[in-house]
């Protein structure tokens, strides 16, 4: 199974979603559904589903969470480009939300996002086992003020200001980190895996949100506006202290590359068909998007 079929099981599934939700406030669910239309390599759901996967075969079944995932890293995304926060004018390859339907209904979108998540999160828990329960309460917890938003906040308050490298890692491994984290472990619960395989998945999803935002740091420095999708540079306009900024590009380089191979190191070592997610990981090192 590679990634693209897992992609597109995701994507015609939120279609779905928003096909039979857009009968009535037809403008609200048009802002919400086209930040999700436009793009995005969907990256936390298909890990989620990757690691689900190398417990139980039925991974359809977590198709309703995995997209609710992606609806509330949507949401992030939205108010991130909202002009009080980075003022965005481009993302996955289009105009940010606000700029196509205007401040007001941007945020509305953002929220209507989040909270439709958490609608689609509470009626599976309603019909699935306590795992099912186990994993919403971790999704909640890491897009909350401990995980997405605190690190985002710490984002907004360190602008223009020095930080040391403690504020950075804390910063990014809420920000970023929280989310990729929790949609392995997500998967790992609700595959019922071992308890000491989900303690090892846990490293492995803090190291790879790790890589993933130093690889985004190089992006937005050494990226091509084109194949991104979003304005480069947007870290040094907003005058932000970046991993780049710290440790400079060749360093960061280095950095992603040895802890991507931990992250392989750690799969390696577990028992069970890690094939599938080693790709994913190596892919999320190379990537130019
Ligand atoms: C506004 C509550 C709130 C949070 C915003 C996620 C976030 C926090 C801000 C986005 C800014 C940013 C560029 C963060 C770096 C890492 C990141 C989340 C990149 C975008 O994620 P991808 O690469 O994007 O998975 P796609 O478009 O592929 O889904």
């Amino acid at each position: 199974m590679d990634m693209k079929k897992l992609k597109d099981e995701i994507d015609f599934w939120l279609k779905n979603y928003f096909y039979e939700k857009g009968k009535e406030n037809k403008k609200l669910y048009e802002a919400m559904y086209y930040s999700i239309d436009i793009g995005g390599k969907r990256i936390r759901p298909i890990l989620m589903l990757l690691v689900y996967k190398m417990y139980k075969d039925n991974y359809e079944t977590i198709l309703p969470i995995a997209s609710a995932l992606e609806m509330i890293h949507t949401y992030s995304l939205i108010h991130d480009d909202l002009p009080c926060m980075d003022n965005d004018d481009l993302r996955r390859g289009y105009p940010t939300n606000h700029k196509v339907f205007g401040e007001a209904m941007a945020v509305l979108a953002g929220d209507g996002l989040l909270n439709e998540a958490m609608f689609i999160m509470f009626n599976q828990c309603l019909i699935g086992d306590k795992s099912m329960l186990k994993a919403c309460q971790l999704i909640s917890r890491s897009s909350g003020c401990d995980g997405m938003i605190g690190g985002q906040a710490v984002d907004i308050l360190s602008e223009g200001k020095r930080i040391s490298e403690d504020q950075l890692l804390y910063m990014h491994r809420k920000k970023t980190g929280e989310l990729i984290q929790a949609a392995i472990e997500a998967g790992a619960t609700l595959g019922n895996a071992p308890e000491e395989h989900i303690q090892k998945l846990i490293k492995f999803g803090e190291k790879l949100g790790l890589a993933f935002q130093i690889k985004d740091d190089i992006l937005d420095v050494e990226g091509s506006t084109e194949i991104l999708g979003k304005k480069i540079n947007s870290d040094t306009n907003n005058d932000k202290t970046t991993f780049v900024s710290m440790y400079g590009i060749s360093k960061c380089k280095e950095l992603c590359t040895s802890i991507t191979n931990d992250c392989l190191d750690i799969l390696d070592k577990l028992p069970v068909e890690t094939k599938e997610l080693s790709a994913v990981t190596e892919f999320l090192l190379q990537r130019n998007f």
